[in-house]
């Protein structure tokens, strides 16, 4: 009876796999034929405070994974249409690109069924009947490592901001809330003065270092809503929501002020830098960030003109 109510229950989650994805929970899929197992597991996750989406069947299996991308994959080798080995290398070649923390589990603990997951893609196999606290420990490291995974590929190395591929994604967020909500954001493009001469002058360690101090400096100096992306070498893009064109100059020409007064020092000589802006403000959602980029460059570009350590619209 236990096992029946089991299956009926179970039922409606499988039929409604598309469950309302909380991005800020982490999500994961577990394919298994053996019903109370995935129960026994579903609950076991949920019980931590996550999402997760279950399958028996792997041709289902295969469309919730591209469709949902899970943070964590734990699929059994021991299917019934389609070995799990086989369904594992068909998700990972669709995959290449993204890092989905995989745990095969087996009742089949031997060697080359070891061999073969990781050789496939595995990162961790574990065995039934499985010991649920380990699991459980299990399951949360490799979430967190798939957490750092997916934050530091959007983070800048050198200058710990974002980077162009995060830039990308933001920009899309921003004209999308335009159009919804009739709003307007203004962005900015900055580029250090002479930068080939501080390079020239105190070499390249320093300059990176200058860079990174620069980019700290608008990080710190910037409110929370405002992004600050690294676009290029010494280009700095910033993503100002809600903010008007002059509004944005206005904090422009105060970070302008305040950066040239900071001192670097570099054997003994000390030396002081400058950056130029140019800002657009975009009112028209359909408007692309090449498009966005190409019209504030230009802005920059009388900036330079203009004497630099200035911002024009
Ligand atoms: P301008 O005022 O016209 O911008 O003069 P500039 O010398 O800054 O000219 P430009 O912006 O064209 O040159 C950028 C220089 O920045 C060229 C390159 O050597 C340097 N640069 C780019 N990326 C890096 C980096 O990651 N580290 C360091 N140290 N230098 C970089
Ligand atoms: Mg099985
Ligand atoms: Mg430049
Ligand atoms: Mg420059």
């Amino acid at each position: 009876i236990g096992l029946s109510y089991e299956y009926e229950h179970f039922h409606e989650i499988e039929e409604k796999p598309t469950i309302n994805r909380d991005e800020s929970l982490p999500l994961i899929q577990v394919i298994d034929d053996d019903v109370s197992m995935l129960i026994l597991l579903k609950d076991a996750l949920e019980e931590q405070g996550w999402m997760v989406i279950t399958n028996t069947e792997p041709t289902k299996a295969t469309k919730n994974y591209f469709d949902m991308h899970p943070d964590c994959l734990i699929v059994d080798i021991n299917l019934p249409t389609k070995s799990g080995f086989e369904l594992l290398q068909e998700l990972q070649s669709h995959n290449s690109k993204k890092f989905i923390p995989t745990i095969v589990i087996s009742i089949e603990n031997n060697r080359n069924s070891r061999i073969k997951a990781y050789q496939l893609g595995a990162d961790d196999f574990i065995k039934k009947p499985i010991d649920i606290e380990e699991f459980i420990v299990r399951v949360n490291r490799h979430l967190r490592r798939k957490q750092l995974f997916d934050q530091s590929v959007l983070i800048d190395e050198l200058t710990q901001v974002y980077n162009r591929k995060f830039l990308e994604d933001s920009f899309n967020r921003s004209t999308n809330e335009l159009k919804r909500l009739n709003t307007y954001f203004t962005i900015a493009v900055l580029d250090l003065d002479f930068f080939k001469k501080v390079n020239d002058t105190y070499g390249h360690i320093a300059g990176d270092r200058v860079l990174a101090s620069f980019a700290q400096f608008l990080n710190d100096s910037t409110r929370s809503s405002d992004t600050v992306f690294r676009y290029g070498g010494e280009e700095f893009i910033i993503l100002f929501p809600r903010t008007r064109d002059y509004e944005a100059k206005e904090v422009l020409t105060r970070l302008i002020e305040k950066f040239s007064k900071i001192e670097f020092k570099e054997n003994g000589q000390s030396f002081f830098v400058t950056f130029s802006a140019g800002v657009f403000m975009v009112l028209d959602g359909n408007i692309d960030l090449k498009s966005a980029i190409k019209t504030a460059d230009q802005a920059l570009y009388m900036a330079k003109e203009n004497g630099r350590a200035r911002v024009e619209s």
